[in-house]
């Protein structure tokens, strides 16, 4: 079949036009890459051009040497992915090195992966070990709330974590695991490739200061669902410190173990301190 008729190309796109109705990628903000099942690459092979020049990712991503991605291109405008998704959006092939990658398909008027792939693919890489190659999608938005939180709240992890939980019951049981942090760095290379994908072995998301934030899942209903929980919860905390920086009261540490125990999640006691 073509490539735009495939269930998972479809489903990416999708995701896209959701985080653009979101209100989360202004201009070329943000970027989505997804690891391609085999089925799924044979199943759209008759558009794929095997030609195109191989050409370095950046880093060294070896874990996922032969593998292929659906991803958003550099530049490119979330708004207009539904619209016009051979231009904005494109499939590539990593080496059997982990060191180059080259398209196969779209991108048709020219232009490279998302600016971001360095740090895409370190955390497909992570994530594909750890979770035994269930994670699938990377997604980078440009949150509104988490990045207004990152001027207030101390840049550590168990701040960030507890603070979020308190502020939505569901929160725990989506991201049990809780939350990291990286403060301020140049977008786009290999440095903040490498500082997320070390938080990305411990969480299924990191915020990048002043920037935005990274989720990861198995498919694009968990991974998006994530990202739009975790900013839910921003904007009810931006909201409670804009009337009241002082809580009256709140989810204690003892409510989260009860939680814990109930929904059958582990909820690290680092996160449960007494303030
Ligand atoms: O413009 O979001 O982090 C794409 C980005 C870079
Ligand atoms: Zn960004």
């Amino acid at each position: 079949m073509k490539v735009l008729e495939a269930k998972f190309v479809q489903g990416f796109i999708r995701m896209c036009n959701d985080g653009w109705e979101q209100g989360w990628h202004e201009r070329n903000g943000g970027n989505l890459s997804y690891r391609i099942k085999t089925d799924e690459m044979e199943s759209v092979k008759e558009e794929l051009v095997y030609t195109g020049e191989w050409q370095e990712i950046g880093t060294k991503v070896p874990g996922l040497a032969k593998e292929f991605f659906l991803v958003t291109g550099s530049g490119k405008y979330f708004r207009n992915v539904i619209l016009d998704p051979k231009d904005s959006i494109c499939i590539i092939e990593i080496d059997e090195t982990g060191e180059n990658y080259r398209i196969l398909w779209g991108l048709e008027n020219g232009g490279r992966p998302t600016s971001e792939l360095p740090s895409h693919l370190m955390n497909h890489e992570v994530k594909k070990e750890i979770s035994g190659g269930k994670h699938r999608v990377i997604y980078h938005a440009h949150t509104t709330n988490i990045i207004a939180l990152t001027f207030v709240l101390p840049l550590k992890d168990e701040v960030f974590t507890r603070e979020l939980w308190e502020m939505a019951t569901e929160c725990p049981v989506v991201f049990p695991s809780g939350i990291g942090v990286v403060s301020w760095m140049v977008p786009g290379g290999r440095e903040i490739a490498v500082a997320t994908s070390r938080l990305m072995r411990q969480y299924d998301v990191a915020v990048w200061a002043h920037h935005g934030m990274f989720c990861s899942g198995e498919d694009f209903d968990l991974t998006f669902g994530l990202m739009h929980t975790v900013e839910k919860s921003a904007e009810i905390l931006v909201k409670m410190l804009s009337m009241r920086p002082e809580k009256l009261q709140t989810i204690t540490p003892e409510n989260f173990r009860s939680l814990a125990a109930d929904f059958h999640v582990t909820l690290p006691e680092k996160f449960l301190y007494e303030k």
